[in-house]
């Protein structure tokens, strides 16, 4: 944190994050896992946090783990590291269970587990000229932080064993048309679409849509049969929050609701 290797700005309604390591594509190390971790945790405990919006600074997204802390003697075995326990798993569980939407706005190459963090946010917005690489197979890893579960789901057997085996980039463009990502725009209106997109969550009913979020990630492991106890168990809860109430109110009074996203 002493580096200042990520910032967070506070918007009305929602933070952004900023990975803030440029000169070396925003990837990750030690002191940048800590700083997310904060301030995700303070994140979720502040309910005037509606949304979250994670971007990278200069000119790339993230390129995964910080290749420099990880270099081998020749001769030499790699120093153990429990970092997949440690910090990108705990990442990630923790971006899909957020109450609340996460928006990754991916300004330039997203790479490694850098591509993953990315994929794991709700919604994927990219510029057209960013690009995802699986580059894991190039240095003689396996993709982590959910890859080889996420690109399967995301883009089909085919195309995900592509991607991870041969570790080739995917431009946005292509990403977007794949159904790797939710949208690719201009390069110059991605940070105001990404911030419309926070604006439109941050007035939206947010207990409804942490339970959405709760039913597209059960999904992936339940039954027909299970998913739909679960989502009536759901749609109980939703009901007896306020903003469903507002929401019918509004809809009959032929206005705009004004959702408060309380319990
Ligand atoms: O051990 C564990 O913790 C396990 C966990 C692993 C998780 C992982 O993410 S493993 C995968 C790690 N990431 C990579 O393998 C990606 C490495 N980077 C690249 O392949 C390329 O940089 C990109 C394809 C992402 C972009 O290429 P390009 O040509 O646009 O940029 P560049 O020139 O390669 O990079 C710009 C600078 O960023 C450069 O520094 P320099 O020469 O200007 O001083 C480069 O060294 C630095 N950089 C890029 N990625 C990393 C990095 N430095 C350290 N670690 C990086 N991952």
């Amino acid at each position: 944190m002493s580096e200042n290797s990520i910032l967070v700005e506070r918007r009305d309604g929602y933070r952004v994050i900023i990975l803030n390591r440029p000169d070396r594509l925003n990837a990750f190390n030690d002191a940048m896992h800590a700083a997310l971790r904060q301030t995700i945790e303070e994140i979720e405990a502040d309910e005037t946090c509606r949304a979250l919006l994670i971007i990278g600074s200069g000119r790339g997204f993230c390129a995964g783990q910080d290749l420099a802390d990880r270099l081998v003697k020749p001769g030499e075995k790699p120093a153990p590291s429990n970092s997949l326990d440690a910090y990108y798993n705990p990442l990630v569980r923790k971006l899909r269970a957020l109450p609340l939407p996460v928006v990754a706005a991916v300004n330039g190459v997203a790479a490694g587990a850098g591509c993953n963090i990315a994929l794991a946010c709700d919604i994927v917005l990219a510029a057209r000229s960013a690009s995802f690489v699986q580059s894991f197979a190039r240095i003689g890893l396996v993709p982590d932080s959910g890859g080889t579960w996420f690109l399967p789901r995301l883009v089909g057997d085919a195309r995900a064993r592509g991607l991870a085996l041969l570790a080739e980039s995917l431009p946005a463009e292509k990403a977007e048309q794949w159904g790797l990502i939710w949208k690719c725009v201009d390069d110059a209106s991605l940070l105001a679409e990404a911030q419309k997109l926070c604006e439109h969550f941050a007035a939206a009913p947010t207990q409804g849509l942490a339970m959405i979020k709760r039913a597209l990630n059960a999904s992936a492991g339940n039954t027909l049969d299970a998913q739909l106890d679960f989502e009536r168990d759901l749609q109980a809860v939703a009901r007896e929050t306020p903003d469903y109430a507002e929401g019918v109110r509004a809809f009959m009074e032929k206005r705009k609701p004004k959702f408060t996203g309380r319990r």
